[in-house]
């Protein structure tokens, strides 16, 4: 069915051509509305019998197929880039790739069709007008939203993976699109929007902190902390996080193994005591089958699509083996997840880094199959918020970023930093760019500049100071410190304090006076900027407020300033 609709106001004069979905709806009736520049739309259940309703999503011919187009990442790891979409291939359709990793990186985790592109929530593509076009949800709170585009064809889906009752009807997020000559504004103006819809958590100060995870990884023990806790006194630091590697198993968070024998009460207090505010890192969402959360704790896991087994969230080697996801539309789970928020904070930690929080939007049998994957999210985080109250800090990790938006005060923006520029290895296939290496952590920190402030406080990974056991070159530690600055967002230290001297003091001290004041201007709307974001993946240039311009070579981390 095709149906004319009035252009959006900025467009060319032909007017565009929107279609239905091809696919036959069944008992389903979406109802919509095209006006100006903004799609309304609502789905309902109009049979006696529940239907699955996997996505629903309009057609738009462009005219013709643009030649850049934003891929954004779904997920804090996820890559960012512009594409040439005659050229591209959407990472799914890569060979190798697995669901698992393709539900890590995308709302829908099937594959996409041959010839087809896809963007998360939003995407700029050259408009054929002239200048820019975005188009974005205006919210993703109750479900997922992907703009898939194949030759000259948009196609804006609300992805809901649901059970409609029968009867049900459900309003679906507006889609927007905005036009403009500035790519980065239209993305600024759009993610501004969608920040006040979602009541957006963007008043916290910007930590500047310390993290255990990228000198010890998971070896970290009580004796490395307490050394860098006593060497932490001359560093302009407002958290001491402890990172995985604390706990006896995933999922009892809060006890310790036998590497941390004071307990969580004494280590908090003794970091509290030393000035500092105490963070602690969990995987709430996940467990180990053996577990006191999963049996005694009463959580439940959800099961896989065919209902029998467990949902397994990750295969990890240093953790054990098959981590099960948390349930959590159950409300015994969630009860589960808020006393351990609870009892973590009673205990003395006011800073919580919650990872591999995708875990609830996996594909998989739910107790309450009528729930979104962002709704299931949603519903884990607002348990550990109610358990660990309004005035503690949660920083979002390995999280679906529009529906994290009003839950986390913090967001990890990209994917793990390392002490190398580039990275060796591929974790998943298909997805060049989420590996752990800086050169992939700054171009996230470049691509995703316009949700600080606007999202939360955008934490894009730990710099590396270090200058011995590292494969950074001494320029390249100091173009990733450079870019953190510029970025305004958190700034955390994952080295060993105990070694470090005082030249990485002062690029420290460098970094954060920087930061503090790029934040003080984003907080009133004017963040730094990058303006080559459709001009080439990865982008390379960095303007702050102050005029400021860094452009970085990606390929060896050469870094040249200037300065208005
Ligand atoms: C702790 C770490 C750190 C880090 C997080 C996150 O695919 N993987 O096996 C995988 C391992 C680690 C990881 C991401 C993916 O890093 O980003 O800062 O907290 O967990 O385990």
């Amino acid at each position: 069915m095709v149906v004319r609709a009035r252009p959006p106001a900025a467009a060319p004069p032909a007017p565009l051509t929107v279609e239905r979905p091809g696919r036959p709806t069944g008992p389903v009736e979406v109802i919509w509305d095209l006006t100006g520049d903004r799609l309304r739309w609502s789905v309902a259940n109009r049979s006696d019998e529940p239907v699955h309703v996997d996505g629903v999503s309009v057609v738009v011919a462009l005219g013709r197929r643009p030649r850049r187009f934003l891929r954004h990442g779904y997920q804090s790891w996820s890559p960012t880039g512009v594409v040439d979409p005659a050229a591209a291939v959407d990472p799914s359709a890569a060979s190798g790739s697995v669901l698992l990793w393709r539900a890590w990186h995308q709302a829908d985790p099937w594959p996409a069709p041959p010839g087809e592109v896809r963007s998360e929530q939003v995407t700029v593509h050259d408009d054929p007008g002239g200048g820019w076009r975005l188009w974005g949800f205006t919210a993703a709170r109750d479900h997922e939203g992907t703009v898939r585009l194949a030759g000259d064809r948009l196609r804006v889906e609300a992805w809901l993976d649901c059970r409609l009752e029968p009867g049900a009807h459900r309003d679906l997020h507006d889609v927007v699109t905005l036009t403009g000559p500035d790519p980065h504004r239209l993305l600024e103006t759009w993610a501004a929007g969608v920040g006040e819809r979602m009541a957006a958590r963007t008043g916290a100060p910007a930590p500047v902190g310390w993290c255990s995870w990228y000198h010890w990884f998971s070896d970290i023990d009580e004796t490395a902390l307490r050394a860098n806790l006593a060497a932490a006194d001359r560093w302009p630091l407002d958290v001491f996080q402890l990172d995985d590697g604390y706990q006896p198993r995933i999922g009892d968070w809060t006890a310790t193994n036998d590497r941390f024998p004071s307990g969580h009460g004494r280590l908090a207090s003794d970091i509290a005591a030393a000035g500092f505010t105490p963070g602690l890192w969990l995987a709430p969402f996940l467990a180990d089958p053996d577990s006191r959360l999963l049996g005694s704790g009463g959580a439940r896991a959800a099961r896989w699509v065919d209902g029998r087994r467990p949902l397994v969230g990750i295969v990890h080697g240093t953790w054990g083996g098959r981590m099960h996801v948390l349930d959590t539309t159950d409300p015994a789970t969630l009860d589960a997840l808020e006393r351990t928020a609870a009892e973590l904070v009673a205990a003395g930690w006011r800073y919580l880094k919650l990872d591999f929080t995708y875990a609830p939007t996996l594909p998989g049998t739910w107790a309450d199959p009528t729930l979104t994957a962002a709704q299931r999210l949603r519903a884990g985080f607002e348990a550990v918020r109610r358990g660990a109250g309004d005035d503690v800090f949660l920083l979002g990790c390995g999280a679906p970023l529009g529906a994290s938006v009003g839950m986390v005060d913090g967001m990890r923006i990209g994917p793990d930093v390392a002490p190398r520029w580039r990275s060796g290895e591929l974790h998943a296939p298909g997805y060049p760019g989420s590996e752990p290496a800086t050169a992939n952590a700054l171009a996230a920190t470049l691509a995703r500049l316009w949700m600080h402030r606007r999202w939360w406080i955008n934490d894009p990974d730990c710099v590396m100071l270090r200058h011995e056991r590292t494969d950074l070159t001494p320029a390249q530690v100091g173009t990733w410190a450079a870019v953190v600055g510029a970025s305004g967002g958190m700034v955390v230290v994952s080295d060993d304090l105990t070694r470090l001297d005082g030249r990485a003091l002062r690029l420290l001290a460098d970094t954060v006076g920087t930061a503090r004041r790029v934040d003080a201007s984003a907080r009133a709307g004017d963040g730094a900027r990058c303006p080559d974001l459709l001009d080439h993946a990865p982008p390379r240039v960095i303007v702050t407020p102050d005029g400021a311009r860094l452009e970085v070579d990606p390929a060896t981390g050469a870094l040249r300033v200037s300065v208005p």
